[in-house]
């Protein structure tokens, strides 16, 4: 991932992704490295701004491999709505 905005981050939200897969978690503005060698959904957060609903999901081949766990997160206020709305376009 390619750190194209100054003073955000990427990170592995913990449960957010399939398991046995590898989570990252990069520095603030710099670039970050992820290698998705499972399938299935990997939710992913801007620490700094988790708390206003900065968080991404990434599909790989088959997302029913975790979503009820995805939609299980406990996620904080704009986080959990945001998150909503990237599962709606989730290819089921
Ligand atoms: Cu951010």
């Amino acid at each position: 991932m390619v750190a194209t905005d100054k003073g955000h981050d990427s990170e592995s939200i913990k449960d957010g992704i399939p398991e046995g897969a590898e989570g990252w978690k990069g520095k603030i503005s710099q670039d970050v490295t992820a290698t998705f060698t499972k399938e299935g959904l990997y939710a992913y957060k801007c620490t700094p701004h988790f708390g206003l609903g900065m968080v991404g999901l990434v599909e790989v081949g088959d997302s029913s491999v975790n979503l009820p766990a995805i939609q299980s997160l406990k996620l904080p206020g704009k986080a959990k709505t945001r998150m909503a709305e990237l599962l709606d376009q989730v290819s089921k």
